[in-house]
């Protein structure tokens, strides 16, 4: 319906946008899902009407075209990771084909979900460089549909800041999964190799030290807080959503680190049974995602140190869990 298309701008260079509630999808019959990801990317031709001429298909030769190559192979590996690792058959478990488009709006500093597909704008050259260059962004925006499909995050306050975090978390997973990097070795980046010439900055946002990302005359200082003392309180985007999600974040940083080794394995695990495991209500705070978290770990590992981990990361984030 028109709503899912309709964007406004925030202010803050990011678009708000409202996601319907999950739909119930017709799946394939029982045993019948394929293990490829069936993408299709579709270019808006500089205009924000959607979905834009159909460029590439599954089987198709690589695009000369390398933004419509980039968001094919993003969608791949994200596909990968929640199919490897966790056992989801695309955005809704049951094979939901990849749709995305590319070259959206003029100058167009954003990407985002609409309820049924990724959009990537360019970025306008000197704020931001073409939101498909970083994978972890790709990562980012499919993940917004796999939350539409499993715990419903309301897009307001905490549950709207922890449906961001959601995304960014496995983004940055199909980032470090796609890499073979150890905890250690992550950057910990979202959005890293997006910002343009004219923003003194690493990234959009950073797990590791949220707040820290950028600090620029024309975008201002990254407003993310890494713990709950510093939480904000504002009516815009959201209630802060892309603010507080520095929160979550966090934690799952600390958690990750603390666990050591592939982030996508232990942690990435508790995370991924928590949102998708039917507990996890549509309107959950941070106290209710992190008391999740715990029960979690101790159903997938036990009363031992990922459970105690988990509980640790939390309390470091000033979260009751
Ligand atoms: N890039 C943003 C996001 O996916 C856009 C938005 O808020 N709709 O969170
Ligand atoms: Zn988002």
């Amino acid at each position: 319906e028109p709503a899912r298309r309709t964007l406004e701008h925030d202010g803050s260079l990011r678009t708000r946008r409202r996601i319907t509630a999950a739909r119930t999808t017709v799946g394939s019959p029982a045993g019948a899902l394929s293990d490829k990801p069936q993408r299709t990317i579709f270019d808006a031709g500089h205009v924000e009407t959607l979905p834009g001429t159909k460029v590439h298909s599954e089987a198709d030769k690589p695009s000369k075209d390398a933004t419509v190559n980039r968001a094919h192979a993003g969608l791949g590996a994200t596909f990968d990771l929640y199919l490897k690792v966790y056992g989801r058959h695309s955005i809704d478990g049951a094979g939901l084909p990849l749709n995305a488009t590319v070259h959206y709006g003029q100058s167009y500093d954003n990407a985002f979900w609409d309820g049924e597909q990724m959009v990537f704008g360019d970025g306008d050259g000197d704020l931001f460089l073409d939101f498909t260059l970083p994978v972890d962004v790709i990562g980012h925006e499919l993940t917004h549909g796999v939350t539409q499909h499993t715990a419903n995050l309301e897009y307001y306050g905490q549950s709207g800041a922890l449906n961001e975090s959601i995304s960014d978390v496995f983004g940055s997973l199909i980032k470090q999964y796609a890499l073979g990097q150890t905890t250690d070795q992550a950057d910990w980046l979202i959005g890293a190799g997006l910002l343009g010439p004219d923003v003194t900055g690493q990234a959009l946002r950073s797990m590791k030290a949220p707040g820290t990302a950028y600090d620029d005359d024309k975008l201002g200082k990254d407003p993310q807080p890494a713990t709950m003392d510093q939480f904000v309180r504002t009516n815009r985007d959201n209630g802060g959503v892309h603010i507080n999600s520095g929160i979550p974040n966090h934690a799952f940083y600390l958690l990750a680190t603390a666990l050591g080794g592939h982030a996508w394995e232990r942690a990435g695990n508790i995370w991924y049974a928590t949102l998708t495991g039917g507990q996890l209500s549509s309107d959950a705070d941070f106290a209710a995602f992190a008391r999740l978290t715990a029960a979690t770990a101790k159903t997938l590992y036990g009363e031992g140190d990922a459970v105690q981990a988990v509980l640790k990361a939390w309390s470091q984030v000033g979260v009751p869990a």
